[in-house]
C-alpha cells in the first residue's frame, strides 16, 4: 500500500486497534534504535518490500500482506505477548526483563523462534576501576544502577546477595560518579562507554542478541499463518546462505573419502567424472559453515586442486 490517504487512515487504524487488519501479519520492530536497521535489512532479504505511513508508526508491506509497527524496543514483548502483534524482534535482554513482569502477572508469554545473530551485547556488573572487586559476595550491602531491575533482582536472589538496587532509565554509567550508586548493572558491547567512565566490567549476568519472537496464540487467519510461515522459511534460508558457500574441486579417486570428509557441513556432495581425467572426479557441494583458508588448505594438502569456492544468493530447505 502506497502512502496517501488510505495508508494514512489504515496507519491509524493499526496503530490503535489490538488487532492486525484482516488477512494481514503485524511485526514490531524498533522504531529507532541499535536493532533497526538490521531488522529492515534482514526482511529486506527475504523479499519484503514496504512504504513508511506519514506518521512513521508503520510500515506497509507493498509485496506482502505484512505490516511493521515503529515501537520501543521495551514496547515489543508486551504487544507480542498480547497478540497484538504476530511476530517481533528484540534483544534477549529486553525480552528476559519484560518475561519477568509478565509472567508475574501470570500473563503468556512471547515465544521465541530464533536467534538473529546481530545485536549481540551483554548485560554484565561493572565497578569503579579502582575497587578492587572480588566475589560475589563483596555485593552485600552495595548499590547497583540499572535499568534491568527484573534480570539483576534474580540474580541476586540466585546468589543470596544483600544488595540494593537503583532503577535508571539511562545514562547508568553515570551512577557511581555521582554517587548514586557503587555498581552499575548495564548493558556492554565494545566496553568502550564502561571504560570511559572508569568502570570496570567484573561479571557477565547474560549474553543477548536479537531474537524473533511470535504472539502465544496461533493466528486465527489462514492466510496470515500460511504468510508467517513462508516468511519464517526465508528467514531460514536467508541466515543460511549467510554461512554457505558452494565449492567445486577436482579430487584423485582415491582421496575422494578423505577430502569430502574435509568439506564442512556438507551432507551429500555431488561427484562428477572428468571428461578425459579417469583419475579425478569433480566434487560440487554445498557447505552449511564457514569455509576458512585452513579448509582450503587442508584441502590441497589432502589432493584437491582447482578449487572453487562460491557464495550462495539464496536457498530454499
Ligand atoms: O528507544 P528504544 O527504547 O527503542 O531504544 P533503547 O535506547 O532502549 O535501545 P538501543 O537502541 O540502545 O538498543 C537496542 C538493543 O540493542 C538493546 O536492547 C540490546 O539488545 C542491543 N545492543 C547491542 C545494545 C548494545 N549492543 C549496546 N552497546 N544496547 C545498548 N548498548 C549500549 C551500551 O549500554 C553502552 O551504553 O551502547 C553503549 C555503547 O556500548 P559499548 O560497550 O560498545 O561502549
Ligand atoms: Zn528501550
Amino acid at each position: 500500500m502506497k502512502q496517501g490517504g488510505t495508508a494514512v487512515s489504515y496507519a491509524a487504524s493499526v496503530a490503535t486497534t489490538r488487532k492486525a487488519a484482516p488477512g494481514r501479519v503485524r511485526i514490531a520492530i524498533q522504531k529507532s534504535g541499535r536493532l533497526t536497521d538490521n531488522t529492515l535489512a534482514l526482511l529486506g532479504r527475504c523479499g519484503y518490500r514496504y512504504s513508511r505511513g506519514r506518521d512513521d508508526l508503520v510500515c506497509f508491506g507493498e509485496n506482502m500482506p505484512v505490516d511493521l509497527l515503529l515501537v520501543r524496543d521495551d514496547d515489543i514483548p508486551g504487544l507480542v505477548a498480547e497478540n497484538v502483534c504476530d511476530l517481533g524482534v528484540v534483544g534477549q535482554n529486553v525480552l528476559a526483563e519484560k518475561n519477568h513482569m509478565l509472567a508475574r502477572d501470570g500473563r503468556a508469554l512471547p515465544v521465541e523462534v530464533r536467534p538473529l545473530r546481530y545485536g549481540h551485547c551483554r548485560l554484565s556488573l561493572a565497578a569503579p576501576r579502582e575497587e578492587q572487586f572480588g566475589a560475589v559476595n563483596n555485593l552485600n550491602g552495595k548499590r547497583i544502577a540499572t535499568s534491568y531491575p527484573e534480570i539483576l533482582g534474580q540474580f541476586l536472589n540466585d546468589v543470596g546477595a544483600d544488595a540494593s538496587i537503583v532503577e535508571l532509565s539511562g545514562a547508568v554509567e553515570l551512577a557511581p560518579r555521582l554517587g548514586r550508586a557503587d555498581l552499575v548493572c548495564d548493558l556492554v558491547s565494545t566496553g568502550g562507554t564502561l571504560a570511559a567512565n572508569g568502570l570496570t566490567e567484573v561479571l557477565c549476568l547474560m549474553q543477548s542478541e536479537a531474537w524473533l519472537v511470535r504472539a502465544p496464540s496461533r493466528h486465527d487467519d489462514p492466510t496470515c499463518r500460511d504468510w508467517m510461515t513462508r516468511l519464517l522459511q526465508r528467514l531460514d534460508g536467508v541466515m543460511q546462505v549467510d554461512e554457505s558457500k558452494y565449492i567445486m574441486l577436482h579430487a584423485p579417486g582415491d582421496a575422494l573419502n578423505r577430502i569430502t570428509s574435509l568439506l564442512p557441513g556438507s551432507e551429500t556432495p555431488t561427484v562428477v567424472p572428468l571428461s578425459g581425467n579417469d583419475d579425478k572426479v569433480a566434487v560440487h557441494a554445498v557447505c552449511r559453515e564457514n569455509v576458512f583458508w585452513e579448509t582450503l588448505e587442508n584441502l590441497k594438502a589432502a589432493g584437491a586442486s582447482s578449487v572453487l569456492v562460491l557464495p550462495v544468493e539464496k536457498m530454499l530447505l
